[in-house]
């Protein structure tokens, strides 16, 4: 099952029905029971007949107060990318630690104000020269740190500044649509299938330059040891978001331009386009 957040309440999908719920985001989605809440809801309730139309009208990022938060380097790829693309700043080292460490690479990423939705723009940097989306699975938690949904998640990156100097990780990762997520939360009690594919399409002028997948599979954690380092010091009224790492780093010599359109793909999940600004 969906959920859309709608500006007056909740929009649930289940297969080709649509169930409009009035309630505030926040409290409806931080909830332990959430399956069976959604499940109990399309059973008593009247499904309304022009869902499709209020989802495209009047929905948002599936984001309220949760703040959303970032893992890096999980996957072998995008170890290998920062290494590469910090070999001259001579920090390489830290990615090969930080992949092999039990501690993750954990970051703060963004509140709803800097985070679009499906089909709004994204930005880059105007200090950064080379730039690149970055299609994660994105983990919706509750307060008790239960993983409860599932979103996608595009976390927007400078190279350059990261390359840089690591020490510059917050301004490669955080300012203004420096984060996509949707078009929804998968709702689901059973773990995602380890074949889930995540799927990257980048088009210019209409035409796909750049395109690759990965499997979830490939990741190197778990995603509840990854909440469960998020949520070692750290309360989350609203409960939270996590965005798990990419696996797909484009080569060297690719860099985002504006115009470019962003499609991600999840088992599952749905589609995610976002044009850059
Ligand atoms: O080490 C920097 C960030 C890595 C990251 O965002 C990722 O692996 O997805
Ligand atoms: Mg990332």
């Amino acid at each position: 099952m969906k959920l859309y957040k709608n500006k007056d309440g909740v929009i649930i999908q289940n297969g080709d029905s649509y169930y409009f719920v009035r309630s505030n985001w926040d409290d409806f989605v931080n909830d332990d029971n959430l399956f069976d809440k959604v499940t109990e809801i399309t059973k008593q309730a009247n499904p309304v007949n022009n869902g499709l139309e209020i989802i495209s009208k009047d929905s948002s990022a599936p984001v309220g107060l949760q703040e959303l938060w970032a893992c890096g380097v999980t996957y072998f790829r995008s170890k290998q990318g920062r290494q590469e693309e910090s070999q001259k700043a001579g920090s390489a080292d830290f990615y090969q630690h930080v992949y092999e460490a039990e501690r993750p690479e954990i970051f703060f990423k963004a509140a709803a104000n800097r985070i679009v939705g499906h089909k709004e723009k994204v930005r880059i940097r105007k200090d950064s020269t080379w730039d690149v989306p970055e299609p994660e699975l994105t983990l919706l938690i509750t307060s008790n740190q239960k993983i409860v949904g599932y979103t996608i998640g595009n976390d927007m990156s400078s190279r350059s500044i990261e390359g840089e100097n690591p020490l510059y990780l917050p301004q490669a990762k955080t300012y203004d649509k420096c984060a996509a997520i949707g078009p929804c939360i998968y709702v689901t009690n059973d773990p995602l299938p380890a074949e889930t594919q995540i799927d990257l399409k980048i088009r210019r002028e209409n035409k796909v330059i750049f395109e690759d997948t990965v499997a979830i599979s490939q990741i190197k954690r778990s995603f509840d040891e990854l909440a469960a380092f998020l949520y070692r010091e750290c309360t989350f009224p609203y409960g939270s978001l996590l965005m798990t790492g990419t696996g797909i780093v484009p080569s060297s010599a690719f860099t985002l331009q504006s115009g470019d359109e962003i499609q991600i793909m999840i088992d599952n999940i749905g589609t995610l386009i976002n044009e850059v600004e």
